[in-house]
Order: structure tokens, then sequence, then C-alpha cells
């Protein structure tokens, strides 16, 4: 395990020294130590993505040359993915399949960016037709430069993939923070690109808090762009600190995605996407379709279900075998889920299922995966994202009222429709206010679609071609001729 900074190439210890526990969700033990960097540890990344990107040539290779990189990356990571894996079941406490699974989409993602590298080599240059014939007129794109970017726990090494490999893949260079409560396989991911011959300073990785080394980044002169993953309330302060210097900003922020189950949806399959669009990573999922609105024909039936399957749903450290949810990531996040727990309680509520720490577990962030009903629709845990393996379900009676409580949220990231008139499944998704929208399905995610949100759930879109184009300015070149 890694737990230096990685900073124009080599591993250093922080200036002032300081460290953070990493610690195991599913045991509570301290496993490790890391660095903590400051503000200083910042600066000196900052300045080595600046000379990489200023004057030793990495936005100036061709994107075939970077491509190269890119791929030796992807390779790297596969090489070593079961241990990749394993690291980041110890971080975050996710099931060892789901850790697999984004290990290898992690790689999948330096592959894909490879891949529009070397596209930005054969796209013809955009000629502009004119009007006045006495100039000629051309569209360049070029590198935005030197990119913040900083990250949350849920998906660690795979937020990573998501900001480095386009950046890198558009020829910007990179100062990455990944949380300060999983920073272990960025770490290794920069252990993979030091293999695989990166030029000092393209890529930097400093770990620490977010009120010391990510407000560092986001208030640094040198930073050009930023890129976040996270919170609403970290996503507004990065927008005000970029607004002092106009720095470029993608957000994705949270979500309290709706799910809307018709009564001619087959009812265990809705169970199944049910089940995989909230309990999935124990629910610590942006997209997780936490708000199930269900036609009151087949709401009971439905209901009794799902509470029937939940409570199969086999329980434990991510490192076992058949585990299918793991802890939560950390006391403070457990904690969180289970007071908004006891606010829908207060509320109103009624806990169909789970609520409680599973029985036999003294150690450990676990919690029982939780469905709620009568949830009034002003309270907290209807209106608020949990970031837990917690469901809130409602009856609805007509396809108006379906689409008015699904898009009632201030949050716009995804919402998800069951049904087998492919008609009616078409007219919702469209009527959804929401940037990613899925029918007869919850969650599946390609590195080729474009990911982002409408409303507060963020600004611009990851992944796709969308996902290079945060990375990129578009310069004008008119001659008089
Ligand atoms: P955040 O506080 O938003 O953390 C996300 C990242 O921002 C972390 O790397 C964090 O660093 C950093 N950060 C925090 N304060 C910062 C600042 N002032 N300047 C720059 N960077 C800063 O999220 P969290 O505390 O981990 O989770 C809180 C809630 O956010 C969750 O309950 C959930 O609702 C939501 N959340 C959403 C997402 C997605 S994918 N939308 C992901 C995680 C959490 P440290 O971790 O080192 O403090």
């Amino acid at each position: 395990m890694r737990s230096e900074l990685y900073i124009d190439g080599n591993w250093v210890k922080p200036l002032k020294g300081g460290v953070c526990e990493v610690i195991d969700p599913a045991t509570e033990d301290v496993v490790q130590t890391i660095a903590a960097a400051t503000a200083e540890d910042v600066d000196v990344a900052v300045r080595a993505a600046r000379r990489a990107f200023d004057k030793d040539g990495w936005p100036k290779l061709s994107g075939t040359q970077r491509a190269k990189y890119l791929r030796a990356i992807a390779k790297g990571i596969r090489a070593r993915q079961a241990e990749i894996a394993r690291l980041e079941v110890i971080d975050n406490g996710k099931p060892l399949p789901e850790a697999d699974w984004d290990i290898a989409d992690a790689a999948g993602c330096f592959d894909f960016y490879a891949g529009l590298a070397e596209q930005l080599d054969n796209n013809p240059v955009e000629t502009i037709a004119l009007a006045d014939d006495r100039f000629t007129s051309k569209a360049v794109r070029e590198p935005i430069g030197v990119a913040g970017a900083i990250i949350p726990w849920n998906y660690p090494l795979l937020m990573a993939a998501w900001k480095v490999a386009p950046a890198l893949a558009a020829g910007c260079t990179v100062v990455l923070k990944p949380a300060e409560l999983t920073s272990l396989t960025a770490l290794e991911l920069a252990a993979v690109a030091d293999e695989a011959g990166l030029p000092p300073g393209v890529l930097n990785i400093v770990t620490g808090s977010g009120s010391v080394a990510g407000q560092a980044i986001i208030d640094h002169k040198g930073v050009d762009k930023l890129a976040f993953t996270g919170s609403g309330p970290v996503g507004s302060k990065i927008m005000a600190a970029a607004a002092r210097d106009i720095k470029r900003i993608s957000l994705e922020l949270g979500g309290k995605s709706p799910f809307v189950v018709f009564d001619d949806a087959d009812i265990d399959e809705a169970v199944e996407w049910i089940m995989f669009g909230i309990f999935w990573n124990q629910g610590q999922v942006c997209s997780a379709t936490s708000r199930v609105l269900v036609h009151q024909k087949i709401y009971e039936r439905l209901l009794s279900r799902l509470v029937e399957e939940t409570g199969k749903i086999r329980i434990g450290n991510g490192l076992e075998e058949g585990v299918l949810l793991g802890p939560l990531v950390s006391k403070r996040q457990y904690d969180q889920v289970v007071a908004a727990i006891e606010g829908a309680r207060k509320a109103g509520a009624t806990i169909a299922c789970g609520g409680t720490r599973p029985e036999g577990f003294d150690k450990g962030y676990y919690l029982r995966p939780t469905v709620l009903t009568d949830v009034p629709l002003d309270s907290a845990a209807w209106v608020e994202e949990i970031f837990g393996p917690v469901v809130c379900i409602r009856p609805f009676e007509s396809e108006e009222e379906a689409i008015e409580l699904a898009n009632d949220s201030r949050f716009g990231l995804a919402a998800a429709v069951m049904s087998k008139d492919d008609s009616r499944a078409e007219r919702v998704a469209a009527a959804f206010r929401a940037g990613i929208v899925w029918i007869n399905c919850s969650q599946p995610t390609f590195t080729e679609a474009p990911w982002g949100g409408y409303k507060e759930s963020g600004i611009g879109r990851e992944l796709g071609r969308w996902g290079l184009e945060n990375y990129l300015e578009t310069k004008q070149i008119t001659k008089y001729v």
C-alpha cells in the first residue's frame, strides 16, 4: 500500500508531515496512515502540473502519443486488478465483485479515452464559412490547461478514472485529490501511471482533507479547470471559488432519483431492478433510484415482494464470498443514514423492513437494507439524498401524477421507468427532468454515454465524447487574405 503523495513523478512526504488514518469500515481497524497534504504541497503539485503543461510539452504531443500512455495505464490497472479491487474493499467496504467490476470499468475508461485522443488527430480542422470573403477562419480545439480534480469515496478508482482519463486524453495535466476516506486506489493509479512512464508532473495525486488540500486546489490560481463529484454544498463552494478567477468547472452532485413502475410491469423483474437501484454499493450512489413510485394496482403485491427479497440480502465483510451488502463507508455516514431513518419515522413514515444494525455484528458500519413507506412528501427522507441503503416507496394512480411526483425535486440526476408499453415508457422518459433516464432498468452506466444532471445535480457532462469536451477550449483563427 502506498502512503505518500505523488508529485512531479516522485513519492514524497507532505511538507508538514501530517497523516490521516485509513479505517476499514468492515472491522473499524486502522489499516494504514496516508499523507495529509497542506496548501504548500498542493502548490508544489500545481507548479509541477503547470510546468508539464506550459513547458514540458504534454499538450504538444499528438493524441496518438498520449493514447499510448492511456492504454499503458489501462493495461497496468488490469494487470493488478485483483490486488486493487481488494484495496478498494478494505478502504470503502463494498463487496469484492462490485469492486472488481469498478476496477475493470476504470481500465476500460482509460482505453475509451485513448480512442478519443487518437480521434483528435484524425479530426479535420473545422473551417468556418464566413460571409466576408476577405477572411478565412478555422476552429481548433486545445486543452484547457491544469485540471484540479476532486472526487468522492463511493467509487474511488472509477471516479479518478472518469476525470484523469479524459483530462490526459485532451492534453491537460492533473492534480487529483481523492476523498480522505478512500485514497488507497488513487495512489495505486499513480503507481500504475508511473510504471507506464507518464512524464513527471502530468498526473499528481495529493491526499488529505477536503477543507485543507481540496480547498487549496480550488483556490490555486495555477489551476485552470475544476472537476468535482460530491455533495451539493461543496459543489457550491467550488462554483464560488471558480467564480473568482473564472475557472472552468464541471460538477456532478447528488440526486434523489425516481423510479416509476407501471401496473403492466413484471413484479419480480421490477423488484430486482428496484433493489439494484438502491442497494448496490450500499446505496451510496449519486444516481440511486431512492424514490420508487408504483402504480396502486400492483403496489401492495410489489411492496410485499420487495420486503421479502430485501430480507434475503446477505450482509457482511465485502471480502467474504456471497456478500451482497457491505458496511457503509464510515461511522459518520452510518450515523447520518441512521439519523435520516429516525427522522423519517418521526415524520410519520413506516419502516417496512431494515432500519437497524443487523444482528451478530459488533464491529463495522453495517446497516440492514431499509424500505420506508408512508413517507410524507415534505419530509427530509423524501426530499433529501440519504446516500445509504434506504428506499422510499409510494403508490400513484395516474401517469400524470407519477410524472409530477417524479419531477418534484430540486435534483435531476437520474430517473427510471418500467412498463411493457413502449410508447408510454418513451413518453414518461421524455417528461422526466433528469440527465440520465433508464427504461426498464436502473443504474447501468456506460463509458460511451453522457453522465450528469439537471437542476441542482450538477453542471456539465462526464463520460463519452462529452467528457472530453470538459477539458477542451475552442480557438478561432482568422486570416485576412
Ligand atoms: P463531500 O464533502 O462533497 O466530498 C467530496 C470531495 O470533496 C472529497 O474529496 C472531499 O474531501 C472534498 N471536499 C470537501 N470539502 C472541500 C472543500 N472545501 N474544498 C474542496 N474539496 C472539498 O462529500 P462527503 O462528505 O464525502 O459526503 C457527504 C454527502 O455528500 C453524502 O452523504 C452524500 O449525500 C453526498 N455525496 C455525493 C456523492 C455523489 S457521487 N454525488 C459522492 C459522495 C457523497 P474529503 O473527503 O477529504 O473531506
